[in-house]
């Protein structure tokens, strides 16, 4: 049998699971490109003050690399990161490394069933497997608001953070307040001599509490034997009770939502304040947020938070739609991901030359996440439909970097193109499921422009790691390469 190339694209989470399981398949002949130095992806890349997981690191972590050490529940970014260079290591992953190095495009070449990756720099790369693992938070967006560029003070996205910059004494605007502005606002609130908070839409909450682990706390997980275990297994227990209360269980759900009703009305007393943080939407449409610390940063007296709608950036500030102008040092955005493009900007041509972003025109869609018809080899990792609105994304990736394995060693020369039949009717069942989902009920990123739930899974993760335990070969046209051209002979 002949183990094939992949390339792998993308040193994230995603990338890194991918290329273990391959590593235990016997698919050794792997590279892993990423565009960043170092590996992490959006762990390397978001070094905002405060920024950590939200899931509790026992579960948000690898199955197949526990660690008992974390130092607190939700681990820190660099703490993270440097688990995930760890797992590299451990893994033999890091020869297999070609970091800062840019893939910007992958074309599939018919006759000879491989993949060709344009290099930027003109390099190129032949592999039989592309896997893109590009991530679906990795394309920062900062809004395109009148006057952006007059701006004469200093602002920089989230993900982009200035660490050059001090914000200490200044006057700081965050537009923004989403799962990484609530993590940011508090320790930026604390340097700076105000901020104002720039809120579109108010969240749901819920406290987290992440005090370092006691001593006695790590002891007893390092020497009760299980104890990991079972604390995995009651995370990810709770999690799916999460999706089950989003999935419609309306008591469980209520119970929810007035877990997060009570946290807001006993953090914070002021009823005007209250009633603009207060959601008028569905519990669990947008993505609930996990803090113990941005109700208190709001109540701060160097704290604003406006509601008026953000109409302009001026040369020195931010307008409101009320005609305010409110004066700014600094500019912080907020503002989240391109979370649609899935492998932008990487271009992807598959059969026929067909572009990858022209057969998404209607919205991503694949197979489980994960194949596309008309591009064969081509495994997505983290694809379209699986995020979770709550749960380890972890989870659904471990499942697909199986899965992934399974493809690999199914090759032996040939290649697999997801008949367009599976994979249609596979994605009217989902959608058929999204469109009752609590997402449609009010402005997402989970949503492309049509209002279609490009980015989440509709179930729990158990229902996903059925789905994709095993890859059904009867749902893939095999290829086979062309027969070489006979050979000339003159006499
Ligand atoms: O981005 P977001 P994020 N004018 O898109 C607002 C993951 N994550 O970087 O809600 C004014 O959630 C926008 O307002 P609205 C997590 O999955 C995980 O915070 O659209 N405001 C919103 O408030 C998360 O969901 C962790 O009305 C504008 C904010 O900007 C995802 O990353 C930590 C605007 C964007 O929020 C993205 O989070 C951090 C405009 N023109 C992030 N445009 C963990 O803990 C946008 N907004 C694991």
């Amino acid at each position: 049998m002949s183990t094939p190339t992949v390339a792998i694209i993308g040193a994230g989470m995603s990338g890194l699971a991918a290329a273990v399981e391959l590593e235990r398949a016997g698919v050794t002949d792997y590279v892993i490109f990423d565009k960043a130095p170092e590996v992490g992806g959006v762990w390397r890349a978001n070094t905002y003050p405060g920024a950590a997981c939200d899931v509790p690191s026992y579960l948000y972590s690898f199955s197949f690399a526990q660690r008992r050490d974390w130092t607190r529940p939700c681990s820190p970014q660099d703490e993270i990161q440097r688990y995930m260079a760890g797992v590299a290591d451990r893994f033999g992953l890091t020869p297999k490394l070609r970091l800062s190095t840019e893939i910007t495009k992958a074309t599939w070449d018919e006759q000879r069933l491989r993949w060709v990756l344009d290099i930027a720099g003109g390099e190129t790369f032949e592999a039989d497997i592309l896997v893109p693992a590009c991530g679906q938070l990795s394309v920062p967006v900062t809004p395109n608001l009148p006057g952006r560029e007059t701006f004469t003070g200093t602002q920089f996205h989230s993900a982009e953070w200035n660490h050059e910059h001090n914000l200490r004494g200044e006057r700081v605007s965050v537009i923004g307040t989403g799962a990484s502005a609530v993590q940011f606002i508090p320790p930026v609130a604390e340097q700076a001599a105000h901020v104002d908070v720039f809120q579109r839409t108010p969240a749901w909450m819920l406290p987290r509490r992440n005090n370092a682990y006691a001593g006695w706390a790590r002891a007893a997980i390092r020497g009760v034997p299980g104890l990991q275990r079972l604390r995995r297994m009651s995370m990810l227990a709770t999690m799916e009770t999460f999706i089950f209360a989003l999935r419609g269980a309306k008591p469980v759900k209520r119970a929810f939502q007035a877990w997060s009703s009570a946290y807001l009305r006993m953090k914070v007393r002021d009823p005007e304040l209250r009633a603009k943080l207060t959601p008028d939407y569905a519990f669990g449409c947008k993505r609930i947020l996990f803090s113990s610390a941005y109700y208190e940063a709001l109540q701060r007296p160097n704290v604003d938070l406006l509601t008026d709608a953000v109409t302009e950036i001026t040369p020195t500030g931010v307008r409101t739609a009320d005609g305010a102008e409110h004066p700014a040092d600094t500019i912080i955005w907020g503002t989240g991901f391109a979370a649609h493009a899935f492998v932008a900007p990487m271009e992807v041509a598959g059969r026929g030359g067909r572009l990858l972003a022209d057969a998404w025109d209607g919205g991503a869609r694949a197979h489980l996440g994960m194949t596309v018809p008309g591009f064969p080899n081509m495994v997505l990792m983290y694809g379209p439909n699986t995020n979770l609105g709550v749960g380890s994304i972890l989870v659904m990736i471990e499942a697909q970097a199986r899965y992934l394995a399974q493809y690999a060693r199914r090759l032996d020369g040939r290649a697999l193109d997801v008949r367009a039949d599976v994979a249609g009717a596979s994605d009217e069942a989902m959608q058929a499921e999204l469109r009752e989902s609590v997402w449609t009920q009010c402005e997402t990123w989970y949503k492309d422009d049509d209002g279609r739930v490009v980015n989440n899974w509709p179930g729990y993760m158990r229902a996903y790691l059925r789905a994709t335990k095993s890859l059904e070969p009867a749902e893939y046209e095999t290829l086979t390469p062309a027969p070489a051209e006979p050979e000339v002979v003159t006499a």
